[in-house]
């Protein structure tokens, strides 16, 4: 008899609840949990079809060593030996820092498994760190970091009471709202307040699904974002629509105002090809209505000045008072200080990294800079890479360099639920475990939340038979090479005696588990217990609402934003003084990305079974005056080309993009391999980040040029695959 089980879905941030029935051990179908009192409305596909992909039969389900080009299934002893024996070889020889791990999107979502990769990491030590932030959102970080002294102060948004949203780069439409900005059910409750008179002014080069039910679209020339914000600003301190009661929270304005003031309209408007009456108009409905928040995400925060946007966007913010008011943008301090965890658990690295010389963004360094780390000789030299639920090959810049770079490693060990391209060389797979076969309980991910709500995520199903959590595979490992977790030699002492102890009177529950973590953690929060959690399987709000918390976290030296780092005012007025570059003529086309609602990033694009992916996997968006000015229609094969690679696709003639814009979804184009051998790669489109340089970075945040990368399109006779193992002609 099927039986029905509750928790939410992990695949991205909106965390919708999920009613998931149960038989024999198997999942049979999952719902949306209607029973669910924070967010179950935004379900969709991939949260309908995530079973799939435990029950996929390419899924990795024991460790597998790689022998000649094969691999062969090992038990986790053989596993834990002989990584540990080759690691600490490389550790002693070279020093922890040629150990590195990369943290792919999902890692944000396991608590236990972000944990433990950490503590291995700050026991060796090392500093490489790398993590998917730095193809998302370091913008913010260095931005929060700047402006309000800690990198993960992040606030939300507060949708209902919001007369004017300002979305920039943002198409929560498909996307949902991701960590930053979040609101559960968020894209509905936005059209609720605009059926209600809400403004609702969408920035973006390309009419999206979001674009289209705007009040105003702004369809603006990509990477230019700053330009446009910083118009605004400028007009709002012109007009003086300054909310002055909140300016005494802040430093830097006599700053910010003598920037804003030097600015000319009509030179900004030209950069972002945004008139000035428009620039003007949208001043006025934001500053002037009753409420309001912009926000700023990975469209301009992927491009060449994303910092200087981010950090305009908090400005426009702050000068018309949108913090901690209602419809504005409010700080969540969920059930634990996690600002505080975070900096004391994971310290963060300030080492810069050793090519570049570029200091690492909260704590981690750009996935960018990793092939240069592995192939430069030299002292600190990357040797070995713990590659932990990510697929940095397909979804960071350059693809084809970092494959290369990943070949050359004396040590791959993929943590993860498959094998695809940025596995191709591992020495070692190890299994994961998928969401639904995880009882854990985030105590970080509370604070994401637009309202006080938490839950426990909850295993519906077992693991496949003897396959081990991630944390605890990291945990045997450190154990095994003596690491000392965290730094701790006390921490493995304690996991040992726990497991001696539990041995010794066969009683399991006296063994370490990471819940002891999580339970002290919200003994210290003060605000709910781990029992009361548990209590309530759709998840708890455990408070009202309330406004303000913002100003009690500002972790500046002084307790005031500042408006004008130096850092970044510098930066801002070195845009001002380079003339907008015009499009070389190689390459006069603009490229930029897009997500649907199907995918997640490079996962589920190949192991859930929807027919009509192909078709979408190397298609082509291009405005119909450019396609009309090259001779290409709807269809044609075409080749994009960037500085760096040439890539097939088809032409999609679009009347959705600004002319000089073409637009390329990522995600696809990686393999998904079987290491048993027995069945050929899969590999559906190409890898569209092959067209995007590791070496041209926002000086500020490290991101490459995923948006805004310049590209032109050629007629072509054949379109043809290409991928990492053949890379496309330089
Ligand atoms: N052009 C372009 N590129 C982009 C973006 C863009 O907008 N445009 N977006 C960027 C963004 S925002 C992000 S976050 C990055 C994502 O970059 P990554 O996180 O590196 O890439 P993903 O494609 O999300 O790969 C996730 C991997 O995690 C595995 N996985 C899934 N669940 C689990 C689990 O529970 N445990 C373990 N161990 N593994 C798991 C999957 O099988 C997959 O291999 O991509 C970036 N790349
Ligand atoms: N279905 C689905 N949902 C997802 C994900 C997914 O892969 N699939 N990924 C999740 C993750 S990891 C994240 S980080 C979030 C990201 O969530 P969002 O930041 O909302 O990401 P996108 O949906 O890619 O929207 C970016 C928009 O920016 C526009 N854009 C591109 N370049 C520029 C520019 O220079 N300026 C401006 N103003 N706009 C520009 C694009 O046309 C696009 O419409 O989504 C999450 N949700
Ligand atoms: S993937 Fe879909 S079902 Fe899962 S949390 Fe996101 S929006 Fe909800
Ligand atoms: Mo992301």
């Amino acid at each position: 008899m099927a039986e029905t089980r509750f928790t939410f879905c992990h695949i991205c941030e909106q965390c919708c609840g999920l009613a998931v029935s149960v038989d024999h051990g198997r999942v049979i179908e999952i719902q949306p949990d209607r029973a669910h009192p924070y967010n179950w409305r935004d379900f969709c596909v991939k949260g309908a079809r995530a079973a799939e992909t435990i029950y996929h039969p390419l899924r990795i389900k024991t460790p597998m060593r790689k022998v000649d080009d094969r691999y062969e299934p090992a038990t986790y002893e053989e596993a834990i030996s002989d990584i540990a024996t080759r690691l600490q070889r490389i550790r002693e020889r070279y020093g922890g820092d040629a150990i590195a791990a990369y943290s792919g999107n999902p890692q944000s979502f396991s608590f236990e498994s972000a944990t433990f990769l950490s503590g291995f990491l700050k026991g060796l030590p090392t500093h490489n760190y790398y993590f998917a932030a730095s193809v998302d959102t370091n913008a913010l970080h260095v931005v929060a970091e700047q402006m309000y002294g800690s990198p993960w102060l992040a606030l939300n948004v507060d949708v209902d009471a919001c007369r004017c949203f300002l979305l920039i780069g943002t198409n929560p439409a498909e996307s949902a709202h991701g960590w930053v900005g979040h609101a559960a059910d968020g894209w509905k409750r936005m059209l609720a307040a605009k059926a209600a008179g809400a403004d609702l002014i969408v920035v973006d080069p390309r009419r999206s699904p979001t674009a289209s039910k705007a009040t105003l679209h702004v369809a603006i020339r990509p990477g230019e974002d700053w330009a446009f914000l910083l118009g605004l600003i400028h007009v709002i301190f012109r007009e003086d629509w300054l909310h002055t009661e909140d300016l005494a929270r802040t430093t830097g304005l006599h700053a910010l105002r003598g920037l804003a003031a030097g600015v000319r309209l009509n030179a900004l408007s030209q950069r972002c090809d945004v008139p000035v009456s428009t620039i003007e108009e949208v001043a006025r409905r934001f500053a002037t209505a009753p409420s309001a928040h912009c926000v700023t995400r990975t469209g301009s925060g992927q491009s060449r000045n994303g910092t200087l946007a981010e950090w305009l966007g908090q400005v426009l913010n702050v000068i018309t008072g949108r913090i901690e008011r209602p419809g504005g943008r409010t700080f969540n301090p969920g059930v634990f200080d996690h600002i505080g965890a975070v900096e004391r658990m994971f310290r963060p690295s300030t080492t810069p990294s050793r090519v570049r010389g570029l200091p690492p963004v909260a704590g981690a360094h750009s996935l960018a800079e990793l092939p240069d780390e592995i192939e430069t000789p030299g002292p600190g030299q990357i040797r070995a890479l713990i590659m932990h639920g990510g697929n940095p090959v397909i979804s960071g810049p350059d693809g084809p360099r970092l494959d290369r770079a990943l070949s050359k490693l004396d040590l791959l060990v993929s943590i993860d639920l498959f094998q695809r391209e940025s596995h191709r060389h591992a020495h070692w797979l190890i299994p994961a475990v998928h969401f639904l076969e995880r009882t854990e309980l985030h105590p970080l991910l509370a604070s994401f939340h637009d309202r006080p709500f938490v839950q426990m995520g909850r295993a519906v199903v077992d693991p496949p038979s003897g396959v081990r959590p991630d944390w605890q595979f990291l945990a045997e490992l450190a154990l095994e090479m003596r690491v000392p977790l965290f730094g701790k030699p006390w921490f493995n002492a304690m996991i040992r005696g726990s497991r001696a102890l539990a041995r010794l009177t066969g009683r399991d529950a006296l063994a370490f588990k990471p819940a002891w973590l999580t339970r002290l953690m919200l003994r210290m929060g003060g605000k709910v217990t781990w029992s009361e959690v548990a209590a309530h399987p759709h998840g708890l709000m455990y408070e009202d609402k309330r406004y303000g918390a913002f100003w009690g976290a500002l972790r500046t030296a002084d307790r005031k934003i500042h408006l004008c780092p130096p850092r970044l005012a510098e930066e801002l007025r070195k845009c001002l003084s380079t003339p907008l570059c015009r499009a070389p003529t190689q390459f006069p086309l603009q490229l930029i990305s897009r997500r649907r609602l199907q995918n997640m990033n490079s996962w589920l694009t190949d192991t859930t079974g929807l027919d009509a992916r192909p078709l979408l996997a190397d298609v082509v968006e291009i405005a119909r005056a450019d396609a009309d000015a090259l001779g290409v229609a709807d269809g044609d094969a075409v080749q994009v080309v960037s500085r760096i690679a040439r890539l097939p696709a088809k032409a999609l003639v679009s009347d959705r993009i600004r002319p000089g814009v073409v637009v390329f979804e990522h995600g696809w184009g990686s393999g998904l391999f079987d290491p048993s051998g027995q069945r050929t790669v899969l590999r559906t489109g190409v890898n569209r980040n092959a067209l995007v340089s590791g070496d041209e970075l926002d000086p500020l945040s490290q991101v490459p040029l995923l948006n805004g990368t310049p590209v032109r399109i050629e007629r072509s006779g054949k379109a043809t695959v290409a991928h990492p193992s053949n890379p496309p002609q330089r």
